[in-house]
């Protein structure tokens, strides 16, 4: 186990007061884990405070810190912000772990072993930036700049963004989209014109009924969703759940859909045919917006929830009755369009193409309780010179995912591996750690090894960082400006990060990193200001935001009205037809079936059970599990094991196990959750757990890594999706 915290435990009970998920947990009845998190309410300010915007996970809250002699004490939601409402999920509160981690890196890192051996000595910043400007001039004259490419994940990439455009690449891959939210995204796009985004624009607290598909609302943690969640659930209207696993948001639901893995767009496509064959489709929004009504109609006839039982494991009559209760709380209805989509690859465009038919039929988009209209704010850029023209990414193959909205990451690593279609030499790698995010990690490994540089820019020394040849300490969130921060939702507007304490030892802010890089290696051109200051308030000005307004209170809300589409008939739709595309004559010219197609998953081989993974409240995958604080309040670091299933393999709760996977691939011990709230077909454990790095002093060694396990992949043709849930582990016992 790791050191003793530098904080007690009751100070960060009290750390915890007044947050969304004590407010959540406390009407809905979240599970143990999230209830720590309740102590008594301390609203008062304690010193100075700083009003930013959070970034332990991407929903990008507006927070407060109060600051007392130069020491961050507390961190609360930002009341003016529409995105907290003055509350904050766990992770934003024990954010204060996070700047006092005695693990944060502190100084730039040169190696000198071997890469993966960890080695590495501190150097000056200038010596770093030395050491990779004249790494990537060298990539650059042999290969030609689009050979670097940037591995990226959050809004502080944004500087590091502009400054590989400029140097003349744009091989910019985040998991985000093709271990995420690609395929969702992808499928809604080519339906309606435009996709759910981030923060999803979803009217839950005002809906009649929800539907989750996975999407495990309570333990995915984003705040205003789970604040809407949490209302919804105090209303008391209905609320299906479909998920292998009894999850928290399953224990608040009507009714829990015990579904068998991978089976969704079968029961989407029977709630479909209950919908179309009984005619409870909302018949003049489908008349007025929708393209394709007959083809879908013929498509889901023999999809009957007798066929769908079969494929399901689910009953038919429930199936059947379910639908219609969906269909009744129409318009205000959304089958939740789910985040992490990319569980099953060519399953997964189809399953969410179901998901957006389903809802388009019902009205929902545009529709209050349904999909809302977000409003933006339009924010001028910092005049600088033109990008040069750079080749097009090197992800893909002629052909190849064509419906992908950004390159590929894992596409990327192929290029890498096998130089086509050019080489990639170079990796810059910001806030990603590419070895737990990606699957199929032999392959990351064989690509890293193929580079003639690879540097990381994060806080921590994660495992992707101990191959680094150059590694950059960023100041956190906690510690910095970024660039300006767009808000969309009800009501649009701009936000501020900005540095409520001193970054530790020497790490800087990664505006600055990237404007030395750029200043390096002869692109000063792009990075004119003097500083991030004189940046963002030239930005303000040009958008006619005050910027001192911004300073003080962390956002500036839009003039504009929210616009409140209670009537959809009023809606447009951004796609090819100007209508909601249910048959898609895109996806028809390119090849693949216009409407969702189910296709079954592999059984698993005998003895096997179906690796499934997901979130837990109180961390953000591996980037909070070295958080003494977060650690302190929960581990969620046991592998969930059906009760029976356990029991018939002798396996106790409580025992340790090691996960071994199809292709004999063995997980580092792990503790088993014998619970009945589990599928017998498959197991489940929280990702970002089993860090081998040696630097993560804490978190090393706790629990067991998921990702490590994912040695296999499914494709989605579509978009290039890397489908996850194609895994399958049996125990073995430690003694
Ligand atoms: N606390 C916290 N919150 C987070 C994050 C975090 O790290 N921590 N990460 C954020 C990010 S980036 C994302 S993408 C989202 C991810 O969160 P979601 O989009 O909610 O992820 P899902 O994969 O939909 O949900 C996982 C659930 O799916 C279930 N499941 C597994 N297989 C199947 C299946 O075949 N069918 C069905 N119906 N269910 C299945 C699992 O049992 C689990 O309960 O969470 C976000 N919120
Ligand atoms: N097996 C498996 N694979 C998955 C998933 C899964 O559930 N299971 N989830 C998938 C999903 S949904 C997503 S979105 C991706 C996410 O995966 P990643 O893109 O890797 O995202 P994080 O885990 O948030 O990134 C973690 C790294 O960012 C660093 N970091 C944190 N804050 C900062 C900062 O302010 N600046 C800098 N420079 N670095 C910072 C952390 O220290 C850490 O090393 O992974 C995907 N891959
Ligand atoms: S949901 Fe939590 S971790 Fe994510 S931005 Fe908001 S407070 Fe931070
Ligand atoms: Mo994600």
């Amino acid at each position: 186990m790791g050191e003793t915290p530098p904080f007690a435990r009751r100070r960060f009970l009290s750390l915890g007061a007044g947050t969304a998920a004590a407010v959540a947990a406390a009407r809905i009845g979240l599970s143990s884990d999230a209830e720590a998190s309740i102590g008594t309410s301390d609203p008062g300010t304690d010193g100075d405070v700083v009003r930013s915007v959070c970034e332990v996970c991407f929903w990008k809250c507006g927070i407060q810190g109060h600051v007392k002699a130069g020491r961050l004490t507390k961190i609360q939601g930002s009341p003016a912000h529409p995105l907290s409402n003055g509350k904050l999920c766990p992770r934003g509160v024990g954010a204060v772990g996070l700047a006092y981690d005695p693990d944060r890196l502190v100084k730039p890192l040169l190696r000198v072993g071997a890469r993966g051996s960890d080695s590495m000595k501190p150097v000056s910043w200038e010596e770093a930036i030395g050491f990779l400007a004249d790494k990537l001039d060298g990539i650059r004259k042999k290969h030609g700049p689009e050979a670097v490419a940037l591995f990226n994940h959050g809004a502080g990439a944004s500087w590091f963004k502009h400054l590989f455009q400029a140097y003349g690449s744009v091989n910019f891959g985040a998991p985000s989209f093709a271990q995420c939210r690609g395929p969702r995204d992808v499928a809604f796009d080519l339906t309606f014109g435009s996709d759910p985004g981030s923060p999803e624009i979803l009217d839950i607290s005002r809906s009649n009924c929800v539907v989750l598909l996975g999407s495990h609302l309570g333990e995915n943690m984003h705040n205003t969703q789970v604040q809407d969640f949490a209302e919804l659930c105090a209303r008391d209207a209905d609320l299906i759940v479909v998920d292998p696993r009894f999850s928290t948001a399953a224990s608040k639901a009507k009714t829990w859909l015990p579904i068998r893995p991978g089976t969704d767009t079968a029961l989407l496509l029977a709630w479909i045919h209950v919908v179309v064959t009984e005619g409870r489709h909302q018949r003049e929004y489908v008349e007025k917006h929708t393209n394709g009504w007959g083809e879908l109609s013929a498509h889901v006839a023999t999809f009957t929830p007798e066929w769908a039982a079969v494929e399901t494991g689910l009953d038919a009559e429930i199936i059947r009755t379910t639908a219609r209760r969906i269909a009744a709380a129409a318009p205000a209805v959304m089958v939740h369009p789910g985040r992490h989509a990319s569980w099953y690859g060519p399953d997964d465009t189809h399953r969410a193409r179901a998901v957006a038919i389903l809802n388009g039929i019902l009205g929902a988009w545009g529709h209050r309780g349904g999909f809302f209209r977000p409003n933006g704010m339009k924010l001028a850029k910092y005049p600088t010179p033109a990008y040069p023209k750079a080749k097009p990414p090197a992800d893909r193959r002629p052909g190849e995912a064509p419906f992908a909205l950004e390159p590929l990451a894992q596409g990327l690593r192929r290029a890498t591996i096998d130089g086509q279609p050019y080489p990639i030499k170079g990796w810059f790698v910001y806030g990603t750690n590419l070895i737990q995010a990606l699957p199929q990690r032999a392959e990351t490994l064989k690509a890293i090894e193929a580079l003639d540089l690879l540097v990381v820019c994060d806080l921590l020394p994660a495992e992707i960082a101990s191959y680094a040849d150059v590694v950059l300490p960023e100041a956190s969130h906690l510690e910095r400006y970024d660039d300006l921060l767009g808000v969309s939702w009800h009501r649009g507007g701009v936000a501020l990060r900005q540095p409520m304490i001193d970054p530790p030892g020497e790490a800087k802010p990664g505006w600055w990193i990237a404007r030395e890089i750029g200043h390096t290696i002869g692109l000063g051109a792009y990075f004119p200001w003097k500083d991030v200051k004189e940046y963002l308030a030239e930005r303000c000005r040009l958008s006619n935001v005050d910027f001192a307004e911004l300073q003080r209170e962390g956002i500036v809300l839009s003039p504009a009205k929210p616009t409140v589409v209670e009537d959809g008939l009023a809606l447009t739709f951004a796609t090819e037809s100007g209508k909601i595309e249910l048959y898609s004559e895109k996806l028809k010219a390119a090849g693949f079936d216009p409407l969702p197609v189910f296709r079954r998953q592999d059984a698993a081989p005998p003895g096997y059970f179906r690796l499934l993974y997901g979130r837990a409240a109180a961390h953000t995958f591996g980037r909070t599990t070295n958080n003494r604080l977060l650690g302190e309040l929960s581990h969620n670091d046991r592998v969930w094991v059906n009760a029976k299933v356990a029991a018939d393999l002798g396996i106790a709760d409580g025992a340790t196990v090691r996960l071994v996977n199809q292709d004999g691939v063995e997980s580092a011990p792990v503790k088993v959750k014998a619970t009945e709230r589990m599928r017998g077909d498959c197991v489940f454990m929280v990702h970002g757990w089993g860090h081998t790095a040696k630097g993560l002093r804490y978190a090393k060694g706790k629990g067991a890594d998921d990702s490590e396990l994912v040695t296999r992949v499914a494709v989605d043709p579509v978009m290039g999706g890397t489908g996850m849930r194609v895994n399958f582990v049996a125990f073995r016992k430690e003694a």
